[in-house]
């Protein structure tokens, strides 16, 4: 044994035998299909979001709103709410939209026949085709983003699942752990760091859906909203990084789409369902929940 390292001999045969411990330990299982009968809801929109504001969430309530912004009709859309903390991913009608359980799922009811989407990438590139948007024309470009588009779905999940899980959820602080996904967080961020410092978005010149796919994850880590792990990576030595994300911050469609679906932080930042413009105005918690009874 190592020191520092727990003492542990794995068996013969993996058994899930006992709960893991940490947070979210409660949905965690190691077999895949719904847990029980539950139909979703069916708005009047062409497009019906199931979602919920996390990193993977946002990246296309961004790419909603943005479309909406440019003024793509076609791109209206309901979006309700899937609580993943009480398990609503394992009933039955999300399911049949994501057979992975994971929030985002989507519907485009405007094909002939509904199209189902699951993957958060697969649904930014679904949208920016379908509305010719976002994806830069000219090939080099357009390769560019696909490039960073598909560099942020294999790296998040270092950052989420590897440390963003040992740093901030796991019930024990293991140093092994936290030091291994700690370096390669530091690393990625190196990455777009150097990357940014010649180009003013992911592909260059144009702002496109690989700055939607990033700029929920990275940008919430560089400015602390998720893990509380800036000042341990020292995300505010990445300068590039902090230019890019305060710059995608400050777009009116990116300050809509952080809002939508989501159940926590100030109530006038949380529309937890969206079915029409208007709702930004009329139907965040503050104004649905009366004062004083702001639960939760
Ligand atoms: N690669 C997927 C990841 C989706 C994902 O991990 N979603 C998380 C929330 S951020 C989730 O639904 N977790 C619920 C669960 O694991 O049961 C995507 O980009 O859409």
């Amino acid at each position: 044994m190592t020191d520092n390292l727990p003492d542990y001999t794995p068996p013969k045969v993996w058994k899930w035998d006992k709960a893991n411990g940490g947070r979210f330990a409660n949905i965690n299982r190691p077999i895949a299909g719904p847990t029980k009968d539950v139909e979703l809801p069916v708005g009047k929109h062409p497009l019906q979001l199931y979602s919920m504001a996390t990193p993977n969430g946002v990246k296309v309530t961004v790419m909603l709103e943005e479309l909406l912004a440019l003024g793509h009709k076609g791109a209206e859309y309901d979006a309700y709410f899937i609580n993943i903390g009480e398990g609503d991913q394992f009933g039955s009608g999300f399911v049949d939209i994501n057979p992975n359980s994971k929030i985002p799922a989507l519907m485009d009811h405007s094909t002939d026949k509904p199209t189902r989407l699951f993957e958060s990438g697969s649904m930014l590139l679904y949208l920016a085709e379908k509305f010719g948007a976002f994806l830069p024309k000219d090939h080099n470009k357009r390769t560019e983003a696909l490039n960073w588009l598909f560099w942020q779905m294999g790296s998040a999940p270092y950052l989420g699942g590897g440390f963003g899980h040992f740093y901030a959820y796991a019930p024990v602080k293991i140093e092994y752990c936290i030091d291994r996904f700690a370096m390669e967080v530091k690393r990625q961020l190196d990455v777009l760091d150097r990357h940014l410092a010649d180009n003013e978005y992911m592909a260059g010149d144009e702002y496109s859906i690989a700055d939607m796919a990033i700029w929920p994850w990275y940008g919430a880590l560089v400015k602390n909203v998720v893990y509380e792990a800036s000042e341990f990576l020292d995300t505010a030595s990445y300068k590039n990084m902090n230019r890019w994300t305060d710059m995608i911050a400050e777009r009116p469609a990116v300050q809509r789409g952080k809002m939508v679906n989501r159940a926590w932080g100030e109530l006038e930042g949380q529309l937890r369902e969206r079915h029409d413009a208007s709702d930004f105005e009329l139907r965040t918690q503050d104004k649905l929940e009366p004062e004083g009874e702001a639960a939760e």
